[in-house]
């Protein structure tokens, strides 16, 4: 798989907020967000979409709901509601194939989504 830009910004290879990491997740504010708290919470593995998470990576996918977990609290919306999203390939608008967890909070957020 070809780095994408994700791999860069672990590598500090362009700038990131980084709000969190650890040796196996980095979380970091989306530069394009769509509410007043928007981050993506990653593995440091470059997976490349859900399709292609292994049993024996569940543990973690476990820590990215943890680290969301975490920072929502941080962030101060765990309480009024936020949203986990995790998109996959083209119908699902994936954009970056590295796997990572939307989070969205700091409004209230319409559903079903379009
Ligand atoms: P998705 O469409 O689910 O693949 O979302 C990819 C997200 O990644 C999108 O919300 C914008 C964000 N993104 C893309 N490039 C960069 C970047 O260079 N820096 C940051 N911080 N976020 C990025």
């Amino acid at each position: 798989m070809s780095d994408t830009i994700f791999t860069k910004i672990i590598n500090r290879e362009i700038p990131a907020e980084i709000l969190y990491e650890d040796d196996e997740i980095l979380a970091f504010s989306d530069v394009s967000p769509q509410a007043p708290v928007h981050f993506l919470v990653i593995p440091k593995l470059p997976i490349e979409t859900i399709n292609d998470i292994q049993p024996n990576q569940a543990e973690l996918i476990g820590k990215m709901v943890l680290t969301a977990q975490k920072l929502v609290k941080e962030q101060g919306v765990a309480e009024g509601g936020y949203r986990l999203v995790m998109n996959c390939n083209e119908d699902g608008g994936q954009t970056v194939f590295h796997i990572h967890m939307h989070v969205l909070g700091g409004r209230a957020l319409s559903w079903p989504p379009g």
